[in-house]
């Protein structure tokens, strides 16, 4: 990793990404009981908040829409993705590359590793091309630390997360998003194993603002360093007054009682 604390996609050595990858990774379910965000420009338009510091988007999206949020909108452009149509071992085609990445104006990159995937191999390859290219650029690399396949039976144990915010570390990720390991305990573990790599928390499934916004305060207590989150913010009918606590909690070191009002 490098120091990448000077990026635009970070404020105060933290880092709040909005992610909209999920038309690809999910599908049009992850819309349905928020219909009108399945338009794209919703998304960008709610990414113009303060809070957020970069939107992570497939090369299609930020083709389309990023030209016009150029000027309020750090792009983190998605390097790799699958859809939830593929029924084998986890795996993830590479969809962009570095160079095209950067000439759409990417301010970052992200790129996801299923360790213990029986493709891990190649994708550990294949992170190569993209982190080495990416230093080219003086692109921070945001790795999407996914440990699954097979062979494990609980992708968000402890040590298995810790596990995934190292290897990130050790092929010279700059930010390690993981799920969250389930304790601020087992958290710290991951932060520890991390090193000098920053982790950020995955956001997860739609829950209520007490319960999401505790489990980001114990992340962040643990410390880590901000959020990577998606259906949490956007599938909320107010994405803003979440964004607001967010910020008031990431960026502003205040209580989850403080950050709701
Ligand atoms: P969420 O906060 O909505 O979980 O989004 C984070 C994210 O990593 C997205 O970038 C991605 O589309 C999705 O989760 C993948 O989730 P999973 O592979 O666990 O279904």
């Amino acid at each position: 990793m490098i120091p990448v604390d000077d990026s635009p996609i970070i404020r105060d050595g933290k880092s709040l990404i909005l992610a909209y990858d999920h038309g690809l990774e999910h599908g049009p379910v992850d819309f349905t009981d928020v219909p009108e965000r399945m338009d794209p420009e919703t998304v960008f338009d709610i990414a113009t908040h303060d809070a957020v510091s970069a939107f992570a988007v497939q090369k299609g999206l930020a083709e389309a829409y990023y030209p016009s949020y150029e000027d309020d909108v750090n792009l983190l452009v998605k390097m790799n993705g699958t859809s939830n149509l593929w029924m084998g071992e986890p795996d993830s085609p590479v969809n962009c590359s570095v160079d095209y990445a950067a000439e759409i104006g990417a301010d970052a990159v992200g790129f996801t590793v299923y360790s213990g995937s029986n493709h891990e191999v190649e994708m550990f390859e294949e992170f190569r091309d993209v982190q080495e290219k990416a230093r080219e650029y003086d692109l921070p690399v945001v790795m999407w630390s996914y440990p699954r396949g097979q062979g494990l039976k609980n992708d968000t144990s402890p040590n298995t997360i810790a596990y995934a915010t190292r290897i990130a570390h050790e092929i010279g990720a700059d930010i390690a998003k993981v799920k969250y390991p389930g304790s601020q305990d087992a958290m710290e573990l991951a932060v520890k194993a991390a090193g000098a790599t920053k982790v950020v928390m995955s956001g997860g499934s739609k829950t209520s603002d007490e319960e999401f916004l505790s489990t980001v305060n114990s992340a962040m207590n643990a410390g880590a360093k901000g959020l990577a989150v998606g259906r949490n913010v956007w599938q909320r009918e107010e994405p803003a007054h979440i964004l607001d606590a967010l910020e008031e909690l990431i960026f502003n070191g205040k209580s989850v009682e403080a950050a709701l009002e």
